[in-house]
């Protein structure tokens, strides 16, 4: 990632930052810019905020910076979720997962009444798959039995490793598969199919889930809240 990549991203979660407003219950998604953000809600004078993470890193990071943290257990309506992402379309679906936290991401935007994506402009495409592939947490007894399905399905599984040797394990203890689509023609009905098949817990594709989508680009930063705002952007 070049340093400017790295500032836009910066600049997008501060702006996010400034959206927690006393008193709320925030669901915090995982990686490297909601990273960002925790150090820039550190830095606001806030009053009575609870935040709901949704990955054993995010927990760790918000520890770190004394957040007041909570459970869905406790707040099962959450008046605002901010979350990062790794491909966002102009209908606001999304690819998530990278980080392996999108099962639990799903949860807390699902939970929120209000859901706001933090990115960096070079996250911004014309169609899902372009660059990443889709994470599916899949339990690890069924991992190779499902590889087949998502060929069927159209897809180029891979076993999501850490290191040379090592299966990458989720918060969850589950497996992940990274599966190629290249070009996502119609995300909601790959999602539900994904989903349908035994063995798979949550897939990364993220539909109708998106109030507002805040760019850090060149220029600075923009929120986006329709089609037409995103279509200028891209
Ligand atoms: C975590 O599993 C992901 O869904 C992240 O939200 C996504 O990968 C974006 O991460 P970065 O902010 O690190 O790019």
């Amino acid at each position: 990632m070049s340093l400017d990549v790295k500032s836009w991203k910066i600049a997008a979660a501060r702006e996010a930052a400034g959206l927690v407003k006393d008193g709320m219950v925030v669901g915090l998604g995982s990686g490297t810019t909601m990273v960002e953000l925790v150090k820039n809600l550190s830095k606001r004078k806030i009053k009575g905020v609870i935040f709901v993470p949704a990955s054993v890193m995010i927990e760790k990071a918000a520890k770190r910076v004394g957040l007041k943290l909570g459970t869905l257990g406790d707040h099962d309506e959450l008046d605002l979720t901010i979350d990062g992402a790794d491909e966002v379309d102009q209908n606001f679906n999304m690819i998530k997962g990278h980080g392996g936290a999108h099962a639990r991401e799903k949860i807390i935007a699902k939970a929120a009444r209000r859901v706001v994506i933090v990115v960096d402009s070079t996250k911004l495409v014309r169609k899902l798959g372009e660059r990443f592939p889709v994470p599916v947490e899949v339990l690890p007894f069924s991992a190779s039995f499902i590889e087949n399905d998502l060929i069927r399905l159209g897809g180029h599984p891979k076993l999501r490793k850490e290191g040379a040797k090592k299966t990458y394990v989720t918060d969850n203890g589950n497996y992940i598969l990274d599966v190629k689509f290249h070009r996502i023609q119609n995300p909601a009905k790959l999602e539900c199919e994904i989903n349908c098949l035994p063995g798979v817990i949550e897939n990364g594709i993220f539909v109708g889930l998106t109030d507002a989508v805040i760019v850090g680009h060149e220029g600075g930063v923009t929120t986006i809240r329709s089609k037409r705002d995103f279509l200028k952007r891209i």
